[in-house]
């Protein structure tokens, strides 16, 4: 009878320290720049798939003739809803292989839906503003954090043995490379990337792309 409530915390502090494992990374380019939106993420190094549910209430929106965000990142099954939040129409579609998808012109006020089943990179545009560009990165894992304008991300997932995987728009594919989240956290890890050019259309001041950058 004793032993009962030693177990339940026991298993209690287990259950805790499982989900406490911390991962501090940090993405600059070769010229010391930090790095905004990059997208980190683990994988089980088992291949196992981590359970993952869809994200709530997750918005790309279309307002002044741009995306907002830049990347969004979800896990496999979101819905996205794509709300034109301008005074425009837009006729927002991908053409990427996880999700082809057109959603035909439509007013200000509307919004639009679609649900993401595939992992994958979504890019995103708009068959009547050409400089309107997003990216969607959907993940089968719930182990992702997005860098913010000083190149920083946390993630947190069980302590492990992970994949890690760094992806950026002006990246050439991800970098991936073993990672053992220890339990209670790991060291910061830090990356210098090289990116390429920004090859986002500039756009003038009277609504029509003049070019790459
Ligand atoms: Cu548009």
């Amino acid at each position: 009878m004793l032993r009962r409530p030693f177990c339940l915390s026991a298993l209690l502090l287990l259950a805790a320290s499982a989900f406490s494992a911390e991962l501090r990374v940090k993405v600059m380019d070769t010229k010391g720049k930090p790095v905004e939106d990059a997208v980190v993420s683990l994988l089980r190094a088992d291949g196992i798939p981590p359970s993952t549910t869809p994200l709530p209430a997750i918005e790309i929106t279309q307002n002044d003739q741009e995306f907002m965000p830049y990347v969004t990142v979800v896990t496999t099954g979101t819905a996205v809803k794509f709300p034109n939040k301008d005074t425009v129409q837009h006729h927002v579609y991908s053409l990427s292989r996880p999700k082809k998808f057109e959603l035909p012109l439509y007013d200000p006020g509307k919004a639009e839906t679609i649900v993401f089943d595939q992992p994958g990179i979504v890019t995103l545009g708009c068959n009547i503003h050409d400089w309107m560009l997003a990216y969607l990165v959907v993940l089968d894992t719930p182990y992702f954090a997005k860098t913010d304008a000083q190149g920083a991300a946390t993630l947190t997932a069980p302590a492990g043995q992970y994949r890690f995987e760094l992806w950026h728009p002006r990246l050439t594919g991800s970098i991936p490379r073993p990672l053992t989240l220890a339990d209670g956290g790991t060291e910061p890890v830090n990356f210098s990337v090289h990116l390429k050019p920004d090859r986002r259309l500039r756009r003038a001041p009277d609504g029509k792309s003049t070019g790459y950058e």
